[in-house]
C-alpha cells in the first residue's frame, strides 16, 4: 500500500516545492527520493515506486489534474470519439521518467530492498477515465459498461495492451515485483467482475508472465468479499492483497491455500491507534503468518496517520 504521501513531512515538504502532484510523479529525481524516504525512515522490508495509477490515462492522452483538496479530474471518456482520441503511440515516451525513477531507486537500494513496481488494473482505471475523477459507485462507467459492451472493451483492451508494456518496462528498469491496483473491484456483480476484472486481469499477467516470467505479480481486487477466490483462481497472480473486510479465517481458508496474501489492518485503525491496534495486528499475525504471508494495510495509508502509530506497527510486527 502507499508509503509515501501526505503523513511524511519529508514528503509533503518536496511536494510543497515542485506544486501539482503530477509534475512530481514526472521528476525522477524527486520522486527517486520520496520513494526512498519511507525506507530510510522505517526500514520497510520492500519499497515501492512513487507514481499513480493515473499516469496511464496522462500517457494516453487524457488530459489530468489533480486538484488540490479534491483529488483527481480528468476530462471524461463516454463517448466513441473521445475514445478514438486516445493514442497509445507516445505512451512509452510518456513513461519514461517513471523508469528513470525505479533505475535510480534500484541503484541507490543497491540489491538491499526490492523494489516493487505497479498499474493500475484496467476497470479501477477506466472507472477514473470514463467517470472524470474518483466516483462514490462507478455509475458512469458501469452503465457504459452495460448499455455499450463492445465500446467498453475497447477502453479496456487498450488499458490491457497499454499497462503491459508499463509493467515490462518497469521490470526492464530494475522493479523486482509488480502490484496491481483494482480498488473499484468490488462496484461489480459477478459476472461483470467476471469480464471487466478478471478476464483483463488475467490477460495483462499472461503478456508480462511471457517476457518476465519470474517477476511476482500481486492483485489488489479491493472490495470483492468471496470473489476473490475466483479472482486468485483464474487471474493468475502470485500474491493477493485483501482489504481490511475480509475475515481472516476466511482468508486462511479460502486463499491462502492458493496464494501468497498479503494485509489487511484498516488504515482507520492506524490512524486511531491505542490497544486495538495491538490486539489486532496480534489476530492477523496469529490468523495468517503461519503461511505464506506479507503484513500490510487493507487500503493506502491514510495522510492524518501519527507517525508514532506506524512506528509502533512496525515494532508489533517484527516483534513477533
Ligand atoms: O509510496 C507511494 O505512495 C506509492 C505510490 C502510489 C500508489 C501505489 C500513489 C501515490 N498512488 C498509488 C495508487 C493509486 N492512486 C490508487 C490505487 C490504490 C488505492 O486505492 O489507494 C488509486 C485509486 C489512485 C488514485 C489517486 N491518486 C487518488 C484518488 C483516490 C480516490 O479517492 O479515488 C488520489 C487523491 C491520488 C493522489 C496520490 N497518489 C499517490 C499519493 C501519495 C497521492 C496523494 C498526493 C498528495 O496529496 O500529495
Amino acid at each position: 500500500m502507499r508509503q509515501a504521501g501526505r503523513y511524511l513531512p519529508e514528503y509533503r515538504e518536496i511536494r510543497t516545492k515542485v506544486g501539482s502532484f503530477l509534475n512530481l510523479c514526472l521528476n525522477s529525481e524527486l520522486a527517486a527520493e520520496v520513494t526512498l524516504q519511507p525506507i530510510r525512515r522505517f526500514g520497510f522490508d520492500a519499497a515501492i515506486v512513487f507514481s499513480d495509477i493515473l499516469i496511464i490515462p496522462y500517457a494516453l492522452g487524457q488530459k489530468v489534474e489533480f486538484v488540490e483538496g479534491e483529488g483527481p479530474n480528468l476530462q471524461p471518456i463516454d463517448n466513441t470519439e473521445a475514445l478514438n482520441r486516445l493514442d497509445a503511440r507516445p505512451a512509452e515516451i510518456k513513461l519514461t521518467p517513471v523508469y528513470e525513477t525505479i533505475d535510480r531507486v534500484v541503484s541507490a537500494l543497491n540489491g538491499k530492498v526490492p523494489l516493487i513496481g505497479f498499474c493500475g488494473a484496467p476497470y479501477t482505471v477506466a472507472t477514473y477515465m470514463v467517470g472524470g475523477g474518483a466516483s462514490k459507485d462507478q455509475a458512469e462507467t458501469r452503465l457504459w459498461a452495460y448499455r455499450e459492451p463492445k465500446e467498453f472493451g475497447r477502453l479496456i483492451d487498450l488499458l490491457v495492451e497499454t499497462s503491459a508494456r508499463y509493467l515490462l518496462g518497469q521490470v526492464k528498469a530494475g522493479a523486482s515485483a509488480l502490484q496491481i491496483f483494482d480498488s473499484w473491484a468490488g462496484s461489480l456483480p459477478e459476472d461483470e467482475f467476471a469480464r471487466w476484472c478478471i478476464f483483463p486481469t488475467k490477460a495483462l499477467v499472461d503478456r508480462v508472465r511471457a517476457e518476465a516470467p519470474d517477476v511476482p505479480i500481486i492483485g489488489f481486487p479491493r472490495g470483492c468479499g468471496p470473489l476473490s477466490r475466483r479472482y486468485a483462481e483464474e487471474t493468475g497472480i502470485d500474491a493477493i492483497g485483501c482489504d481490511q473486510g475480509l475475515p481472516l479465517d476466511w482468508i486462511k481458508t479460502h486463499l491462502q491455500d492458493l496464494v501468497t496474501v498479503q494485509g489487511n489492518l484498516d488504515p482507520v485503525l492506524l490512524v486511531a491507534g491505542g490497544r486495538r491496534v495491538d490486539e489486532r495486528v496480534r489476530e492477523i499475525l496469529d490468523a495468517l503468518s503461519p503461511r505464506p504471508f506479507v503484513f500490510n494495510l487493507g487500503h493506502g495509508i491514510l495522510p492524518e496517520t501519527p507517525i508514532a502509530h506506524v512506528e509502533r506497527l512496525l515494532s508489533l510486527v517484527r516483534g513477533g
